[in-house]
């Protein structure tokens, strides 16, 4: 068991395994890895698909043709989908002061253009999310950037995206990827709460969606089950990162599982939709890098592992919310009682006013968080 197979439906960025292990102080200590046979590495280890930026996939325009039908081939040989397609708006230096809201016009303009044609790509290929992650939009001093106006030039660029999309009749929808710093010093669009408010104020706010990663949220501190119930609330959890951190530091992109263990738990269970039917039904999506110091087989262990984590996490979850011992715990906490109105269709404020509110028995009442906390700790721990 914990094998996956395609019913599992994960998904893996091309970058990730192709990670040839660059950082800020040093080269890669990997070669390049082929997109054809990461695909078809992929497929063998259980994945569903695969997405990839324009850039991972054709880093080159003069060999465009010919590596999109290799890799067409690799798609229909293995029967691996693309489920998303993301656009390299980071990389290349000319957005080194940001892309969509560079203070440069002609930078706006490229990256647009760079983002449109590989639109057409993912519609061509089947893609039906496209993520944005925005890693040069943002800057490390005060007075350079005008917040407010980067703010309307890329609601523009997205609202132009979209209007774009539903001309050409694509079944597309985009997703930001909200990350608080890294590259930038500040980036904009930091956290999903952000990016949620953010998405409000476009022009058809249905066709954009976030795609929240682990890592990126648990930089900043926060805990990524509770932003990601929160964009399920909203209706705005088109796809996801998986990934492993290890608290407010460099992004680390641990394999998942990996870092902070009992936040995966909880991520997990989220994603299953913690008890209720509000459930994630997308793809299970991971981007991670491979630790730098792992040679080839040291990659695919660490890929095989993030949907390995996955599927145990996935076991353990279910035990904990199918254990008799977790629902009596549930329901002497009161779990619940939170699914009632405060106030009764029938009653009045008058009513609620005029009640006795027995404030020093609700006070010192037991709210047994700690028992079933500790149920969920013992699950993930194994020892029940
Ligand atoms: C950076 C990221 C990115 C995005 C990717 C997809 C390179 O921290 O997480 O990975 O996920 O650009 O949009
Ligand atoms: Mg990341
Ligand atoms: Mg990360
Ligand atoms: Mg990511």
């Amino acid at each position: 068991s914990y094998t996956p197979t395609p019913a599992d439906r994960f998904s893996f960025g091309l970058w990730t395994v192709g990670w040839q292990g660059v950082d800020v102080f040093g080269p890669a200590s990997r070669p390049p890895m082929d997109p054809v046979a990461a695909t078809e590495r992929l497929a063998e280890l259980g994945a569903a698909a695969v997405t990839f930026h324009d850039d991972d996939l054709v880093p080159d325009d003069r060999t465009r043709e010919e590596t999109l039908q290799r890799f067409a081939k690799a798609l229909a040989d293995t029967g691996l989908a693309v489920e998303m397609v993301t656009t390299n708006l980071f990389g290349d230096p000319v957005f080194k002061e940001g892309a969509f809201t560079a203070n440069s016009r002609a930078v706006r303009r490229y990256a647009l253009a760079k983002t449109l044609r590989n639109v057409d790509l993912a519609a061509e290929l089947g893609a039906e999310t496209f993520v944005l992650w925005g890693g040069r939009e943002g800057a490390e001093h005060g007075g350079g950037k005008n917040v407010a106006a980067a703010l309307d030039r890329y609601a523009e660029s997205l609202n132009l995206l979209c209007a774009y999309v539903k001309e050409q009749g694509y079944a597309i929808r985009f997703a930001l990827e909200p990350k608080p710093n890294e590259p930038r010093g500040d980036i904009l669009l930091p956290t999903i709460g952000h990016a949620i408010a953010f998405i409000g104020a476009l022009d058809d706010p249905s066709m954009v969606g976030l795609n929240p990663e682990v890592g990126h949220e648990e930089m900043a501190g926060l805990n990524f089950a509770h932003g990601i119930s929160q964009a399920l609330w909203h209706g705005k959890l088109f796809h996801v990162d998986l990934n492993g951190q290890h608290g407010p530091r460099f992004d680390q992109d641990l394999r998942f599982g990996a870092g902070h263990t009992r936040g995966a738990f909880w991520t997990v269970d989220a994603l299953e939709g913690a008890g209720t039917d509000r459930r994630y039904d997308g793809y299970l999506h991971f981007d991670f890098k491979p630790p730098r110091a792992e040679a080839e087989d040291g990659v695919w262990e660490s890929a095989r592992a993030c949907m390995r984590n996955y599927l145990i996490l996935r076991e353990k979850v279910r035990a904990f919310r199918a254990d008799p011992e977790v629902a009596a715990a549930a329901a002497a906490a009161a779990v619940a009682e939170l699914d009632q109105p405060t106030v009764g269709a029938e009653e009045s404020l008058a009513d609620l006013r005029a009640e006795d509110h027995d404030v020093a028995g609700l006070a010192a009442r037991s709210v047994g968080q700690e028992a079933l906390d500790q149920l969920a700790l013992e699950h993930l721990l194994g020892v029940r």
